[in-house]
C-alpha cells in the first residue's frame, strides 16, 4: 500500500514532504492537487483532509495533514531514517521542535508572499501588489535576521550548530526557495546582508542534492521565464524607439485619390506616419528633391526608413502606362488628372472609403472640381451599377453621384 502524498510543488510545505521522502528513499505516489484550480476544495479531497489544505498524506488508511507533523511521522514510521533528521535525543529534538514552531508562527508566507506579490502574480493572471509586497518584505527581512542571529550562531553548518541537517533545515530552506525566482539584483538586495543564511542555504542545497534543487526547480523556471519576459520588453521598447526614429513618411496631396487611399489605410490601421505635402498644383512633384524620393515624380510615394515606394494599392501595370502616356501627351501631371485616370474599381474603393472618412477629407469639394473629361471617366461607374445597388449604401452613392453631376 504505497504512501500517497497530496501535494502541489508550488507550496513550500508540500516540497518539504516530497524532498524528505526522496532523500530518505521512501516510496510514494505523488497526487497533484492543483491549488490554482482549487482542487483542494473538492469533496473528494475533503475526504483526505477536512481542513482542505495541502500537504496531506494517506499511509494505508492513516490520514495526516500539516507538513511538520507529516515529516515527523515519516521519520518515525519508516525504517532506516538517519537520526539527524529528527534526533532521538530529548534536548536536540526539543530544539528542532522549537525551530519548527517558530517557523510556523513567524516565517510562513514571508518569502512566498513577497515573491508572489512582487513578481509572480501576473503568471496567475493577477495584479502585482506593491503594498502587500512591502508588508511581506518586512516579515521576510525580520525572519532572515532572526535565523542569522539566533539559529545560525553556533559553529556547525546547519541550524542549531548541527553538522547534519534536520527537518528544521529542510523546512526553512524550502520556505526561502521562492527567492530564487527574483532577479539577481532583488535577490541580492534581500539576501545580501545575511551572509550566514546564504552559506547555510548553499550547504543545504549541496547536502540535499539533487532532490532539493529538483523539487524546487519550479522557481528557477519562473526566474528564466520572467527574465525572458523582461528581455522581450526591452527588445520591444528598442523596436518602438527605432520605429519612432524612422517614422513612415507619406508624400501626398489629399487632392489625389490614391494619396487619400494610402493616408486612410494608415489611419484605419493605426500606422504612425508623417504627412509630407507635395502640392500638385504648385508642381512640387517635379522638384529635384521629390525626384530623389520617386523618380516617376508622382504621388503618393512613401519612405519607410531607407525603403522608398510609389504606387498605391491598385495600379494594374496598364494603368501606369496609361498615366505615363497621358502625362507625355499633355505634358501635365495634375492630381485631378491622375484621379480621373483611375479605373472603376478605384472609384468604388474611393467611394467606400469616403463614406468612412467623409468629414476628414471633404471629398465633395474635390469631386466638384472634376473636369468634364474626368467626369466621363467616373461615368464608368454605370457599368457596375447593378452590383452597387446591391450594396447597403448604394442609394446614398447614387445620390452623391447625381449631386456631383457624374450621371
Ligand atoms: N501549516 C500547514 C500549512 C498548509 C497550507 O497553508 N497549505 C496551503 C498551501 S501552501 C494550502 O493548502 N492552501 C489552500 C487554502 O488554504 O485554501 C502545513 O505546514 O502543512
Amino acid at each position: 500500500m504505497t504512501l500517497k502524498l497530496y501535494v502541489d510543488r508550488l507550496s513550500h510545505p508540500c516540497r518539504e514532504v516530497i524532498i524528505f521522502c526522496k532523500l530518505n528513499g521512501i516510496d510514494f505516489e505523488e497526487v497533484h492537487i492543483d491549488l490554482s484550480k482549487r482542487q483542494h476544495l473538492t469533496p473528494e479531497f475533503k475526504e483526505v483532509n477536512p481542513m482542505k489544505q495541502i500537504p496531506a498524506i494517506m499511509d494505508g488508511k492513516f490520514k495526516l495533514s500539516e507538513s511538520h507533523a507529516i515529516v515527523k511521522y515519516l521519520a518515525c514510521a519508516f525504517p532506516g531514517i538517519a537520526d539527524h533528521w529528527y534526533p532521538a535525543d530529548l534536548y536536540k529534538r526539543a530544539e528542532v521542535e522549537s525551530v519548527l514552531d517558530w517557523h510556523h508562527t513567524n516565517f510562513p508566507r514571508g518569502p512566498g508572499s513577497y515573491v508572489f506579490t512582487s513578481v509572480l502574480a501576473p503568471v496567475y493572471g493577477l495584479h502585482l501588489n506593491p503594498q502587500a509586497a512591502a508588508r511581506s518584505e518586512k516579515i521576510l527581512i525580520a525572519s532572515l535576521a532572526k535565523i542569522e542571529s539566533v539559529w545560525l550562531q553556533k559553529k556547525g553548518r546547519f541550524l542549531l550548530g548541527s553538522d547534519q541537517p534536520s527537518i528544521a533545515d529542510l523546512s526553512l530552506a524550502c520556505e526561502i526557495m521562492p527567492l530564487e525566482a527574483l532577479d539577481e539584483k532583488d535577490r541580492e538586495r534581500i539576501l545580501g546582508p545575511f551572509k550566514r543564511v546564504q552559506k547555510w542555504l548553499d550547504d543545504t542545497k549541496n547536502v540535499m542534492a539533487p532532490h532539493f534543487e529538483e523539487v524546487n526547480s519550479i522557481f528557477y523556471k519562473f526566474k528564466e521565464n520572467l527574465q525572458k519576459q523582461r528581455d522581450q520588453k526591452t527588445i520591444s521598447k528598442k523596436k518602438i524607439q527605432k520605429a519612432k526614429e524612422m517614422t513612415l513618411k507619406l508624400y501626398v496631396d489629399r487632392l489625389s485619390q490614391s494619396c487619400r487611399e494610402v493616408i486612410i489605410f494608415c489611419k484605419l490601421n493605426g500606422i504612425d506616419f508623417e504627412e509630407v505635402y507635395i502640392e500638385l498644383s504648385k508642381r512640387h512633384q517635379l522638384s529635384p528633391e521629390f525626384r530623389e524620393i520617386n523618380p516617376i515624380q508622382q504621388v503618393p510615394a512613401i519612405m519607410d526608413g531607407k525603403f522608398k515606394l510609389s504606387e498605391s494599392t491598385f495600379p494594374p501595370g496598364g494603368e501606369v502606362v496609361g498615366r505615363e502616356k497621358e502625362k507625355r501627351e499633355d505634358g501635365d501631371n495634375g492630381g485631378a488628372e491622375i484621379q480621373g485616370g483611375r479605373k472603376v474599381i478605384g472609384v468604388m474603393q474611393f467611394l467606400d472609403t469616403w463614406l468612412v472618412h467623409f468629414h476628414e477629407l471633404q471629398i465633395i469639394g474635390i469631386q466638384l472640381t472634376y473636369t468634364k473629361e474626368q467626369r466621363s471617366n467616373l461615368c464608368w461607374i454605370g457599368n457596375v451599377l447593378p452590383s452597387l445597388v446591391a450594396q447597403l449604401h448604394s442609394s446614398f452613392i447614387l445620390f452623391l453621384l447625381l449631386l456631383s453631376g457624374c450621371l
